[in-house]
This record gives structure tokens, sequence and C-alpha cells, in this order.
């Protein structure tokens, strides 16, 4: 059984971080280790006063991470997950130790989801970003293997707004010299728009798009659309589900590489979107109508939290759908 060591929150309530993560991968075949970067009651969408709990000293998340990843302890990871870390200590803190921890298990696959904001908005303090670009920029090619920034995180990595198509992907060739592998979750819409409007396509604009560029792309491929429809809701952790599934079917492509079996690498992604999808479309099921456009109250929130565990059935059992996007 693999084991895979993720580095997120934790909440009693609810399923973002490590909550949304573990019982996802362990239906997956996953043995995993979870340590928490933060205790929370529940989600901060809440709203701060209906927060309560701590983050993790760095001392603690630094006595844990070394133990785990002690001679004595001798733990085989074979992947590493980061998601939400609250502060630059903690980033940082967590990186010294997958680094060390890397640097002699060359194998073991670590994605970082540089949890930094969306939207033009950052929800963790603005230290964190520096932190976030020197673990890219200032170490050698391939210390991350895989990153999953959505639009605003992509930014901040390269320190540039990016306001087309083009710019995007000069973005992610430029970062390709160091992560093998850049999912950026979600984009502007207007960037792909702008692309079909100059070859005279029409536009739908209940659409996500989802851009992935690859070094396990098939050779001469820029960067991959995929688009999912839109589902409107007020769901918190979506994010850190997508990055445990991802980073669960890069492992197993790698894995049956190994044994000559030829899959392409966008069937990969095509499964993550449509499990998410579907856990979506299931959570809303169980939401009052009235409420998947709107929250009024914490009350509220909680009848939005992802239905993680009703979902158990899809998790390695997707259904057969090519969400890719040829302009
Ligand atoms: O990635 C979502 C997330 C993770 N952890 C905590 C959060 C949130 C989103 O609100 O509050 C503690």
């Amino acid at each position: 059984m693999p084991l895979l060591l993720a580095t997120q929150s934790h909440v009693c309530h609810g399923y973002v971080g490590n909550r949304a993560a573990t019982f996802p991968l362990q239906c997956l075949g996953w043995d995993v280790d979870c340590c928490n970067s933060v205790q929370f009651s529940n989600h901060t969408g809440y709203g701060m006063d209906k927060v309560f709990g701590n983050i993790t000293s760095t001392d603690d998340l630094n006595n844990i991470l070394k133990d785990l990843f002690s001679k004595e302890k001798s733990h085989q990871y074979n992947a590493l997950l980061s998601g939400y870390l609250p502060n630059q200590m903690s980033v940082k803190c967590m990186s010294q130790n997958y680094k060390n921890y890397k640097s002699n298990h060359g194998d073991c696959v670590w994605l970082m989801d540089p949890v930094m904001g969306d939207e033009g908005q950052l929800y963790v303090s603005e230290d964190v970003v520096p932190e976030y670009r020197s673990i890219i920029f200032n170490n050698e090619p391939g210390l991350v293997n895989i990153i999953t920034p959505n639009q605003f995180e992509l930014e901040l990595l390269c320190d540039k707004k990016i306001r087309t198509f083009e710019e995007l992907e000069n973005c992610l060739t430029m970062l390709r010299k160091y992560v093998d592998t850049i999912i950026v979750t979600s984009i502007d819409s207007s960037l792909v728009e702008t692309k079909e409007t100059k070859e005279g396509k029409s536009t739908d604009e209940s659409y996500i798009y989802c851009v992935v560029s690859s070094e396990k792309q098939s050779k001469g491929d820029g960067s991959q659309i995929f688009r999912v429809p839109l589902l409107k809701s007020y769901v918190t952790g979506v994010g850190d589900l997508f990055s445990a599934l991802v980073l669960d079917r890069i492992y197993n492509y790698d894995a049956e590489e190994r044994f000559d079996k030829k899959i392409p690498f966008y069937n990969q992604i095509n499964e993550v979107l449509d499990v998410i999808q579907r856990v979506l479309k299931l959570t809303q099921s169980y939401a009052p109508k009235d409420l998947v456009s709107k929250i009024n109250s914490a009350d509220e929130m909680k009848l939005m939290e992802l239905r993680i565990i009703e979902a158990r059935d899809y998790y390695d059992k997707p259904t057969r759908h090519d969400y890719r996007y040829i302009c």
C-alpha cells in the first residue's frame, strides 16, 4: 500500500484540508499520514467569530515533521502533499523538512498546492508569497513535482498579472523549468474567450477552465485546456479534494508507465474532473435549493459541506468523460 504524508489543515467539523483529502485517498488504497497545520473548529468561511482553535506552532510542526522523517521511524513515503499553511514560518518549516526528505528519497513525489488566495484576495499572510516563490525558484528543478495554483496564485508565483492566454502560457513555460506538472485549477474565462473570439468561435460563460502543462503530455503539446460546467455554490474544500485526487492519479500514471502500459495523461485529468463534478452535484443534491448560490449564516454554511463520505463510491470509479477543450 503506498504511503503518503499530507501537511494541511484539520477541521473538527466539515471537510476541508486533510479532512477533504484523507478519506478519498484511503478509498483509493493510500495509507495516509496527516500533519495538521492548524486545528480549527470549522473552516474560516463560517466567519472569523465562529472559528476556534489553534495554528500549530512552528516548533511543534518542525518536531512532528522531523520525527516522521527521522531515520529511527524510517517511514517510506511514496508521496508528499502540502496545502493550506497559515503563515510564512509554517510554509518554510514544511518546505525545509520536505526538501531534506526528498534529498534522500528522490522517487518520492511532492504535490504542493500553494494556497494563498483567489480572485485577487489573499487569505494567508502576505509574507507567504515570497516563501512559495523561493521554494520553487531557489531550489534545484524537480524539488516540487506538481503544483496546483489557481490563476491568482499563479500570478503571485510569477509576480505578473495575466491578461491574455499567451501571458498565461509564458508563465507556464517559465515555471516548467522548475516544476514537472502545473495544473492551473481555474482561469478567468475571458482568457479563453479572447482566444476563441480571435478565431471567430462562440463562447459560453457557464464553464470553469483548467489548464495543464506537464512533461507527461505527449511531445510537442503545449498546455492543454479542460473545461467543466460551472456549478455555482459556496462549497469549500474542493481544491483540497482536487489536489489529493490529482496526486493519486499522477502517482499511478507514473507507476503504470513503469510497467509500459500506455494511457494518455489527459485521461488522468479527465478522471479527476469527473469525480469532482459528481461530488459537487451530490453535495448540492443534499442542500436546500435556495442555499446553492446564497449563504446567509454559519448555520447554513454547514449544509454546504462537501459530501465526502456519501461520495465514497465515486473516487475509484469515474465515468468516462472527455473534458478537453480544443480551441
Ligand atoms: O482550502 C480550503 C481551506 C482549508 N483550510 C482552512 C480553511 C479553508 C477555506 O476556507 O478555512 C482552515
